[in-house]
């Protein structure tokens, strides 16, 4: 069983800082700092005890935040330093942490360092990106880029962006906005460091980092397999960067020069792997390298080959990636992340249940409850505690899509399937399905204007969605129902329930109770020093099903449901009745 540490009994909540609070007196429409300061003691009775923020460093924006031009200062339309240092020493006096994103795979094509780089081949700093000459120069003149690797935002397109200043290509991965740093470059390495230390001496408990695993890329950047359709001329090319050949090296070296430094708590953005071996790697306990990582099993549940595209799966795909992660953690002593929902996937009840006007709420609570007893380090994401759903297809105009992702994937659409409005009509399901817009509309605090979230009269820099006047944290919190919790009252005593039996939720033992039932997702998780078992029964369906308990097992008392607040009237044995949707939580005799 694994050693306890605060770290892995925290609650992270993860902001969107664009989109999560303005203060009064904003004219941008734009979340702030400040606006984050004036909502700790919302997160701190939900149950928080560390608030991730995506990156409000200084930016311009073109992958929001994701692309930074300067790792020391604020961002001007979220604040300033010093907002930053009252946020620390606010969080503090509450007992919380703030977790900061390191995002340092690339930096923006408007920081100094790529400026300097750009500026010529014999640069200083020419070395801290990726410089390729053109692979050839087409009949018509045209320059071709090194590979054929394709951009991962900027569908369609090439990895490489060409630089008529020096005739070079630049290695982006994500758009071109956003230049791939050279990791070899030691010089590049201590840079990194050096952010760290800032932000660590400034007072932040850790980082979250972003696409970590993507840092070393394979020497020589082969041309990658063919995957994709024809119109498609640059291929997805992961095998190539994803846990690249020198990634625990310098994953090492980062922990060495900073991490043990610290008492920290990190967590590695790691898409594209699923190998435990591989991950333990990173996680193991004597690893040495990271405490944890965010794995993509679930939310990528739905991809092919690239993220804008869908594939059907069942529930027993999802039991089975939440059982393969609980069991090799608790097998080899590695520490995982928990979690369903972030900036770059739709919102999990319409995903992965059902988010009708009948069923959201109730959907809400499943995946809380889920999530409140799986081992991990717990990750909620804004708007998850109150249900927040997608953009409702239909009513939103492709116009209002703002995430660069879905703009150029949209374009890309209209460029290779122009006149088929079959394949037009099938691009734009995959928008009302998986667009990164859906988790990233502003957060609904109440019934008023713009639902809290920026004055009246100042228009948000995202439309809101139009169910907030029913579905709000001011109204979830206030209600009395007396058959049913709201999604946020649930949160909060499932947060409570997994804080008060830490040995068993966070800590303790996992075992699948029906691996072949195709919709009942049934498990049983064990105390590691108090031995008491606990008994998770969800059923992942919009249908009445009865559950067969195992002969050698009893219930003492059913705890929780998310139908109600009440007496939960079911056996204790044998056959358990399950209504659509239906979650129950049991303590074993
Ligand atoms: O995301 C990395 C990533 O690989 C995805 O989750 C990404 O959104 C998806 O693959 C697109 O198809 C991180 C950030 O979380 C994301 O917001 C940034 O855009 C990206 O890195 C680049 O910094």
């Amino acid at each position: 069983f694994s050693t306890p540490q605060w770290w892995k009994e925290a609650v992270v909540y993860q902001i969107y800082p664009s989109s999560f609070q303005s203060h009064p007196g904003a004219t941008s429409g734009w979340g702030s700092i400040k606006g984050i300061i004036s909502r700790l003691d919302y997160l701190k009775s939900l149950g928080v005890n560390v608030v991730w923020s995506s990156p409000f460093l200084t930016s311009p924006q073109a992958d929001m935040g994701y692309d930074i031009a300067d790792y020391m200062d604020i961002d001007h339309r979220y604040g300033t330093l010093e907002d930053v240092d009252t946020l620390i020493a606010e969080l503090k006096k509450r007992d919380m942490k703030l977790m900061m994103d390191l995002v340092v795979n690339h930096t923006s094509n408007e920081h100094a360092w790529f400026q300097e780089s750009r500026s010529s081949k014999d640069s200083p700093k020419r070395d801290w990106y990726i410089w390729r000459k053109p692979k050839s120069i087409s009949a018509d003149g045209k320059p071709e880029p090194p590979n054929n690797w394709a951009m991962i935002l900027g569908e369609g397109n090439s990895a490489w962006t060409y630089d008529e200043k020096t005739g070079e290509y630049y290695l982006s991965l994500f758009t071109s906005e956003q230049p791939d740093l050279n990791w070899e470059n030691p010089a590049v390495r201590a840079a990194v460091w050096d952010v760290m230390h800032f932000w660590m001496n400034r007072g932040a408990a850790g980082f979250r980092m972003d696409v970590i695993n993507l840092i070393s890329k394979v020497p020589g950047y082969p041309d990658a397999d063919v995957v994709l359709s024809a119109g498609h001329k640059y291929q997805p090319a992961f095998k190539y960067f994803v846990n690249g050949p020198k990634l625990h090296d310098y994953l090492q070296e980062m922990h060495r020069e900073v991490l043990s430094k610290y008492d920290t708590i990190t967590v590695g953005e790691m898409p594209g792997v699923s190998n435990p071996k591989e991950i333990l790697r990173t996680v193991g306990a004597n690893a040495g390298e990271l405490r944890m990582i965010f794995i993509f099993d679930l939310v990528d549940i739905d991809k092919p080959h690239v993220r804008m595209s869908l594939k059907p799966w069942d529930v027993k795909d999802m039991k089975a990636i939440v059982t393969k992660w609980q069991r090799v953690m608790s097998e080899h002593d590695g520490w995982n992340s928990v979690f369903i929902e972030n900036h770059d996937n739709p919102r999990s009840i319409t995903r992965y249940a059902d988010d009708s006007d009948r069923y959201r709420h109730i959907s809400a609570r499943l995946l809380a409850l889920m999530q409140t007893t799986l081992s991990g380090t717990l990750f909620v994401y804004q708007g998850e505690e109150i249900g927040m759903r997608n953009i409702y297809p239909e009513r939103w105009d492709m116009a209002e899509y703002k995430d660069c992702e879905t703009v150029n994937y949209w374009k890309k659409c209209q460029e290779i399937y122009a006149g088929d409005a079959e394949m037009l009509r099938h691009c734009r399901a995959v928008v009302d399905m998986k667009a990164r817009d859906h988790a990233r509309t502003p957060m609904h605090w109440n019934a008023q204007a713009n639902a809290g979230f920026c004055d009246a009269g100042v228009e948000p820099w995202m439309r809101v969605m139009e169910d907030y006047t029913t579905v709000n944290a001011e109204t979830q919190m206030n209600a009395t129902d007396p058959e049913n919790l709201s999604p946020w009252q649930f949160w909060q005593q499932a947060l409570k329930d997994r804080r008060e039996h830490a040995d068993a939720f966070v800590y303790g033992g996992f075992r699948e109770l029906s691996p072949e039932h195709p919709n009942v997702f049934a498990y049983i998780k064990t105390g590691s020093k108090t031995g008491e078992k606990w008994l998770v029964v969800l059923n992942f369906s919009g249908r009445e099903v009865e559950w067969h308990m195992p002969a050698d097992h009893q219930i003492e008392f059913w705890a929780r449901s998310n139908y109600t607040k009440g007496q939960i009237n079911k056996p204790k044995a044998d056959l358990v009745p399950l209504r659509p949707w239906e979650g129950v939580l049991g303590k074993c005799a």
